[in-house]
């Protein structure tokens, strides 16, 4: 009899639990990756980054101990979902020199236009933080695994017109993770 209590206790605690799971927003996937230290000047350098694929959009947040915002120039981030084809989705925020930050511009390689509309798509700055967050809508209303690379570029207009990337070290004027490869992070499961 008490084991069957027990058995009884046991179950209807698991049924509370995976209904508890259910319920929680906190479902939602997350998974967090570590990116080297003084591989950049310490204004751009990213050490940590989040990646959260919920139910309505894919948010990113690179961790930047030593942020310092009037040192950046531009915000990308690279989506890749696994849907057919593997489609890589980009959104990138920059600053225009003398007319300020442009609003987020979205790229899909599965439109005819390219560059389309995305509602919804932001990158915000924090103290100690950058975030990008972008609708699943966006990425062919995706509901699969993405990988991602989040990239901070320095303000620096000789950056862009470089022909080779400057050799990571604590002078360097971006940041990536996991490195400026075609190198992406880990999937990261939907939901
Ligand atoms: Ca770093």
């Amino acid at each position: 009899m008490i084991r069957t209590l027990r058995t009884v206790a046991i179950g209807a605690a698991a049924a509370a639990l995976v209904v508890g799971m259910t319920a929680s927003p906190a479902a939602a996937k997350t998974r967090t990756f570590t990116d080297k230290r003084t591989d950049a000047v310490a204004a751009l350098d990213i050490t940590k980054v989040k990646v959260k694929n919920k139910k309505h959009a894919v948010v990113v947040r690179m961790t930047v101990p030593d942020f310092d915002k009037s040192k950046l120039g531009s915000v990308m981030l690279s989506i890749r979902t696994k849907s057919k084809g593997r489609p890589t989705f980009m959104v990138t925020k920059a600053r225009i020199e003398g007319a300020g930050w442009m609003p987020p511009m979205f790229l899909d390689p599965t439109s005819e236009d390219i560059i389309v509309a995305c509602k919804g798509d932001r990158v915000t700055f924090g103290a100690k933080s950058v975030t990008v967050r972008v609708p699943q809508r966006c990425l062919g209303a995706n509901r699969k695994a993405v990988r991602v690379q989040p990239v901070l570029m320095g303000r620096d207009p000789e950056l862009e017109m470089l022909e080779e990337l400057p050799e990571p070290g604590p002078d360097a004027p971006l940041d990536a993770y996991p490195t400026f490869s075609a190198r992406m992070s880990p999937w990261v499961g939907y939901r």
